[in-house]
């Protein structure tokens, strides 16, 4: 009917049962052999069973599979261009035979799927990676993810769907194809335009999009991806909050905003079909493909991937097939003297163009400077400060490392106190020996002991950490590879400062306040660092002090200094 075209001349595929044989299936199921879905995995079948990726019934067996690869067709001749194939472990593989039907199951063990098993494969992954994102560089999110993550053994074979994983956020923005397909239909809406995005969108978005809408006189889809997407995005809770006031910004009944559950590869060019492929399921009529769409980023070598306007040349080459036409995006600018966007090969030369860069914002942002109205809306910024607050809102983890009587604790207490008078922030301390108290009683000093020592240590910090707190942690943590974990860790959800209690062992021994040295140097106690087990230097420590030279005052004064030039105290 009219501009609601069925994708790929047939019926959307919706793979569910009906509830009478769901529930049939879920008694057998009790019987079969289950695997538990990995996270991208349930993203798949989600859009599988409800028909966003018709005309799939299932992972791909080998022959599709190959053939998606090499020449992005599936063996029925249809246009696809990714791989969609259930990985599965080398132990696991071998526990079944082609003609069975397993469980799929959630994280939790609900039962999503059953999954008549027809072709089970081991698939090259690298001659995989070259053919669909031509690369092997593992810079790549989709490689990385092939030589990483991937299970070696490839399941195919048709999907019998029981129930959608469970969401319990946003409930109402996540539709099915066949919904939103109805909503159009209800809306009057004959042709809609598609905008795929995984960013917070801004005033140059808003611009863009409905400029592409009314070019093709189309109503307007915001088709932001919620599964998963590159790392190092803003989480999706953000952006959604983010879309939902931009959606404001639309004259009314012109755009709608629905969640898409995909699994993203960053596979540019392929990807953007794929996407054009998802979009025609879901009703759209057209698609708007960006400059460097879906892009994966810079290669070993620091050159793009994909060329930049790669998509949009593949997507021509096919439009005429895929049926859910091509809006090229136009770069938007702000041109102070009229006070509007405008196209940027629209501007004059007389013209003031304002350019805020992303590293430029993403900078603002993190510093928490002023981010101008015409860039973006202010409760948009506010979302987005929110979920990034600048240095001196953040969490961070404050890291002591030094041998047994360095005067760790002592500094660490006197930081700590210093920091409650500051008072900005809640602050915890997890001195070595209060933590083998209480959160490793059990543990020896085995190297394989003291690294898991130091990793709860790491998971604790990292939790107040993100949570915004401070936390102050005082081990010896001896080995430098466990110190970069715990780095790492934090440093993704906060600040973390690396402090090397570098107080000579001559001092540390003269001192024994436990007389553990003289234990050590009797035989008594085996394995003590500094004595017979190692200590690494940490080579790039934030700062060094030393407690023979400082006094405790003195020390903490210096690391007040230290953590007020980071720009985490004001
Ligand atoms: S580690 O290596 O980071 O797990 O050590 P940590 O948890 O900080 O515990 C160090 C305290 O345990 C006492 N102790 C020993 N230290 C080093 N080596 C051996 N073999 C050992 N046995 C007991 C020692 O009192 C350390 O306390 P501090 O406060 O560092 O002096």
């Amino acid at each position: 009917m009219g501009a609601f075209k069925e994708p790929h001349g047939g019926e959307l595929k919706d793979l569910y049962l009906s509830e009478d044989r769901a529930d049939q299936e879920r008694e057998l199921a009790r019987d079969y052999a289950s695997w538990d879905l990995t996270p991208r995995q349930i993203c798949d079948l989600d859009l599988m069973m409800n028909g966003a990726f018709s005309p799939l019934e299932g992972f791909m067996n080998e022959a599709d599979y190959t053939s998606v690869c090499k020449d992005m067709r599936l063996t029925s001749g249809v246009l696809w261009p990714m791989p969609v194939t259930l990985d599965v472990s080398q132990e696991f593989s071998e526990s079944i035979k082609a003609g069975q039907t397993i469980a799929l199951r959630d994280l939790e063990g609900v039962l999503l799927a059953t999954f008549e098993v027809s072709d089970i494969y081991s698939p090259d992954l690298m001659a995989e990676a070259q053919s669909v994102y031509s690369t092997t560089d593992d810079l790549h999110p989709a490689v990385a993810f092939l030589k990483d993550k991937s299970n070696p053994v490839y399941l195919g074979g048709t999907v019998r769907g029981i129930e959608p994983p469970t969401y319990y956020d946003f409930k109402l923005l996540r539709d099915t194809p066949s919904e939103l397909r109805g909503r159009f239909r209800k809306l009057g809406w004959r042709k809609v335009v598609a905008f795929q995005t995984r960013n917070p969108l801004h005033r140059a978005h808003q611009e863009l999009t409905f400029r592409a809408a009314r070019e093709v006189e189309a109503n307007l889809l915001i088709h932001p991806v919620v599964g998963m997407t590159k790392q190092g995005d803003i989480d999706h809770f953000t952006r959604v909050r983010c879309y939902e006031h931009v959606l404001e910004q639309y004259p009314e009944q012109t755009t709608q905003l629905s969640l898409l559950n995909l699994a993203m590869r960053m596979g540019g060019p392929r990807e953007a079909i794929w996407h054009a492929i998802i979009r025609k399921n879901y009703g759209c009529t057209h698609f708007v493909v960006g400059r460097d769409h879906a892009g994966p980023g810079n290669d070993k070598e620091g050159n793009p991937f994909y060329g930049p306007y790669e998509a949009q040349e593949l997507y021509l080459k096919h439009e005429k097939e895929l049926d859910i036409a091509m809006v090229p995006f136009k770069m938007m600018v702000y041109v102070e003297n009229k006070a509007e966007y405008a196209p940027a090969d629209e501007v004059d030369k007389a013209d003031t163009v304002l350019n805020l860069s992303g590293t430029e914002f993403r900078r603002r942002l993190r510093e928490g400077l002023e981010i101008p109205e015409w860039f973006s809306y202010p409760k948009v910024v506010e979302e987005l400060r929110k979920a990034h607050p600048p240095k001196h809102k953040q969490g961070f983890t404050v890291f002591f490392t030094g041998l047994s009587g360095s005067g760790k604790s002592t500094i660490a207490n006197a930081l700590m106190v210093k920091l409650l008078e500051d008072g900005s922030r809640p602050v915890t301390l997890l001195d070595g020996d209060v933590v083998r108290k209480n959160l490793s009683s059990e543990l020896s000093f085995s190297k394989e002991h003291r690294d898991l020592n130091i990793q709860r240590i790491g998971f604790v910090a990292s939790e107040i950490t993100k949570n915004g707190g401070i936390a102050i942690c005082a081990p010896i943590a001896p080995y430098a590879a466990t110190r970069r974990q715990v780095r790492e860790m934090v440093s993704e959800l906060g600040g973390f400062i690396e402090i090397h209690v570098a107080t000579p062992i001559e001092v540390c021994e003269a001192r024994d306040r436990k007389g553990l040295y003289a234990k050590a140097r009797a035989g008594l106690i085996k394995g003590f660092t500094g004595i017979d087990d190692p200590y690494d230097v940490p080579e790039n420590p934030e700062l060094v002090i030393d407690t023979a030279k400082l006094t405790p005052d003195l020390a903490a004064h210096r690391m007040l200094i230290k953590l007020e030039q980071m720009g985490y105290l004001r």
